[in-house]
């Protein structure tokens, strides 16, 4: 296929076979339920990761079940990201932000005190209505060019655009940025956050790959599609929440940004490790890490009475399990603090989507922590609240017992 950043002709690495949309919750168990390929390709020549097959975002988005989780975790991102933004300048008290994807609003609520104002633009309808009611103004809306022209029109340019893990959700790039580009103020910036292609790879973490994520953005993609719509790469931060993110700072400003030390840093380490010995080592890794776990959860259930939950209704646990091919049963519940996932099954597998008190008064001997980027979290949190037995099983960076 020709890559859909710059045109050029992208390898086949890995096929994961069909899966149902990750985040398609049923409100029954549905045995015939519709699949569709995930197969990532890799572009040799602006060296991105990417989907072969796109869904429809509309399909996708429109009605939608993954609400920011609380989390002590995250918390503690958002004041990492911010104190990064603001020690550089990117934010200050006179800052104008408008944030893509925003969810619930919980990182705007959090930047609120920081700025001068904020608004929040997300195409979940459910979503955007529970933020509106929490006091975050939110647009129920795809980013795009018109919609950019409207806020542009309402409330002027804008000095900061942050786009925190739904660049990726979105075929075309080019469309994202187009609309950033028409917002932004002359010397204004737009912060783009994603799980990172190279830890993405490194620690085997194949879940990733759903089709929500049809991007696994590498510093040298992200510069190419940058650059093609007039923005320029002028910084990075790396971190370690979801499995590994970076976040990218583009100016508006083409010729004046000076280049930051940490990009010539990260961008040096990235030409020297992201190669294809890389992407075939993941795809080889992806194949024993399914091998090690189906006998890990074999070996479980052939001895009596033991019984497995997963802890997290995760996106990419769904990729996880379905990809796993497990008979029915196996896993007899799924443990989710968000309240509309509850009651809900996981497409593909039926299982039944349970609150975490349940798991506390029905404690099995095993989770399989498909919420694992909450690893500390979440254990730390169940041995609070008396459970001391369930042992956790870890899928990445391989298969382990926590
Ligand atoms: O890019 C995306 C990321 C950032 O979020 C999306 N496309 C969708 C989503 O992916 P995910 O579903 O894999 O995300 P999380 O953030 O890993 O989901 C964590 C899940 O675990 C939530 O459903 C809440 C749950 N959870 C829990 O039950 N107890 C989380 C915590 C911290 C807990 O203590």
């Amino acid at each position: 296929m020709s890559c859909r950043i710059c045109g050029s002709n992208t390898k086949t690495f890995l096929d994961l076979g069909n899966s149902p949309p990750a985040n398609s919750l049923l409100s029954k168990p549905i045995r015939e339920i519709n699949k569709f390929p995930l197969v990532l390709e890799y572009c040799t020549n602006c060296k991105s990761v990417q989907l072969r097959d796109c869904l429809d975002a509309e399909d996708l988005y429109k009605h939608y079940f993954y609400e920011t989780p609380k989390s002590l975790t995250l918390d503690q991102h958002y004041r990492y990201l911010t104190n990064f933004l603001e020690t550089r300048n990117y934010l200050n008290k006179n800052t104008t932000v408008v944030e893509v994807g925003s969810n619930v609003g919980d990182y705007l609520k959090f930047i609120q005190p920081k700025v001068s104002s904020i608004l929040g633009v997300d195409p979940a309808e459910n979503i955007a209505h529970k933020a509106n009611k929490e006091g975050i103004p939110t647009i129920p809306d795809f980013f795009n060019l018109d919609v950019a022209k409207d806020i542009l029109k309402k409330r002027g340019n804008v000095d900061l655009i942050i786009a925190r893990h739904c660049f990726a959700h979105n075929s075309n790039p080019h469309e994202l940025l187009k609309a950033s580009k028409e917002l932004l103020s002359k010397d204004g910036h737009l912060v783009i956050e994603n799980a990172y292609v190279l830890n993405t790879l490194e620690n085997n973490e194949f879940d990733q790959i759903y089709h929500e994520h049809m991007f696994y953005f590498s510093i040298q993609s992200m510069q190419k599609a940058l650059s093609i719509n007039g923005l320029k790469l002028i910084d990075i931060m790396i971190s370690l929440i979801h499995g590994g993110s970076i976040v990218f700072i583009a100016s508006n400003i083409q010729k004046v940004a000076k280049k930051s030390d940490s990009l010539e840093k990260y961008l040096n380490h990235e030409l020297t490790f992201l190669n294809e010995e890389l992407l075939y080592n993941f795809a080889r890794n992806t194949l024993k890490i399914k091998d090690d776990l189906k006998k890990i959860i074999r070996d479980i259930i052939n001895s009596e009475k033991n019984v497995i939950y997963s802890y997290g209704a995760t996106a990419k646990g769904n990729t996880l399990i379905n990809f796993l091919e497990l008979e029915d049963g196996v896993i007899s519940y799924c443990v989710d603090s968000t309240k509309i996932k509850q009651n809900q099954f996981l497409p593909g597998s039926n299982i039944r989507i349970v609150d975490e008190n349940f798991a506390k008064s029905n404690p099995p001997n095993y989770f399989l922590l498909t919420a694992w980027n909450y690893k500390d979290e979440i254990i730390k949190k169940v041995r609070e609240a008396g459970d001391l037995d369930s042992i956790f099983i870890v899928p990445f960076p391989s298969p382990h017992f926590a």
